[in-house]
């Protein structure tokens, strides 16, 4: 298909260029995901899913659609609201592209809410959720490892923090510990980190990672760090930079009124898979338990939040919702 617009690439449809989405195929209530088969798995709690649907099938009354890029998104509805899940993949990039396309698709605020999984580095055990009030990046500090490096530079770059909505992240501890009780639900400070292996303090002896302090000094950067994985920072960076809520024509003047506040709330949680402590990796049963009970936890969330007045500027006539 071509494209036009090298700026931001769009096709003749106006799908976006890797997610693939085109205006009125997305809700503005968003819960993303790093498995498309965790996104297949949320899509049995929304509304009018046939039980029978088989597993690893999307259900044939929500609206799908799988960009060539890897990308995958379900939009139905969720106790009678407009929702959607979007499957990501992995990595701050893949974020980038799905925040920013997703965006660019959607009239009127939009909350975004990420449901991943992730290493801890606390107490919390595998299938423990843990909800992060705020997160910071970490990158491997490629200079540090060059031939001709000079410096006494550390060898991975600890960003400062980025904060969640506080709304969304009471929100989904209070509907976390409903699904899963509140000695199951963890709050604190996620640490993202540009890589699986080396940013997030994994023993490589295929290579120079000098990394066997990462942890000491995660926790002196940041004490109340909880959790390791890799998509969270840049969601809520990208919330705390993005720029009034883009309204329809009419309701330009409203805008002007509210430009200084920013058009998308983000809040993240992530179901511990590896316990970095105990090195204790999650078993396949804990996953089929605890992601259902997890995503249900979300949904109540990304319904329950108020977007205000505009959240209704959706034209649902034309939208896949409306069908
Ligand atoms: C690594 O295995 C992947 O799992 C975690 C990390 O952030 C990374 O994307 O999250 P997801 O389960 O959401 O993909």
């Amino acid at each position: 298909m071509s494209m036009s617009n090298a700026n931001f690439p769009m096709d003749p449809e106006g799908r976006t260029y890797h997610v693939g989405i085109k205006r009125g195929e997305l809700a503005n209530r968003i819960i993303t995901v790093g498995d498309p088969a965790r996104a297949i798995v949320l899509s049995r709690s929304l509304d009018g899913v046939d039980p029978a649907t088989p597993a690893k099938t999307v259900p044939t009354n929500l609206f799908s659609h799988a960009s060539h890029r890897g990308f995958l998104t379900v939009t139905g509805r969720y106790k009678g609201t407009p929702v959607s899940i979007v499957a990501i993949g992995m990595g701050v990039s893949m974020m980038d592209f799905f925040v920013r396309e997703c965006r660019a698709v959607v009239d009127g605020p939009m909350i975004m809410i990420r449901l991943g999984s992730c290493g801890s580095l606390s107490d919390a055990k595998v299938g423990d959720i843990c909800v992060p009030s705020s997160s910071y990046l970490v990158q491997r500090n490629y200079d540090y490892f060059a031939d001709d490096a000079s410096s006494t530079a550390s060898p991975y770059i600890l960003s400062k923090k980025f904060d969640a909505d506080p709304e969304v992240t009471a929100m989904l501890v209070k509907n976390m510990s409903a699904q899963l009780g509140d000695n199951h639900v963890w709050k604190g400070v996620n640490a993202t980190a540009d890589s699986f292996y080396s940013s997030q303090g994994r023993q490589d002896e295929n290579f120079i990672d000098n990394n066997q302090e990462l942890f000491t000094e995660l926790v002196k950067h940041e004490p109340g760090t909880l959790t390791l994985e890799m998509e969270t920072f840049l969601l809520y960076h990208l919330a705390r930079t993005s720029t009034a809520a883009p309204l329809k024509q009419e309701s330009r003047l409203k805008q002007e009124a509210t430009s200084n506040q920013h058009s998308i709330r983000a809040g993240a949680c992530m179901m511990v898979f590896a316990q970095r402590k105990s090195n204790e990796f999650i078993s396949k049963e804990d996953v089929v338990r605890v992601e259902p009970l997890a995503g249900k936890a979300v949904f109540d969330s990304l319904v329950e939040v108020s977007l205000g007045e505009e959240s209704e500027l959706h034209a649902t006539e034309g939208s896949v919702w409306a069908l």
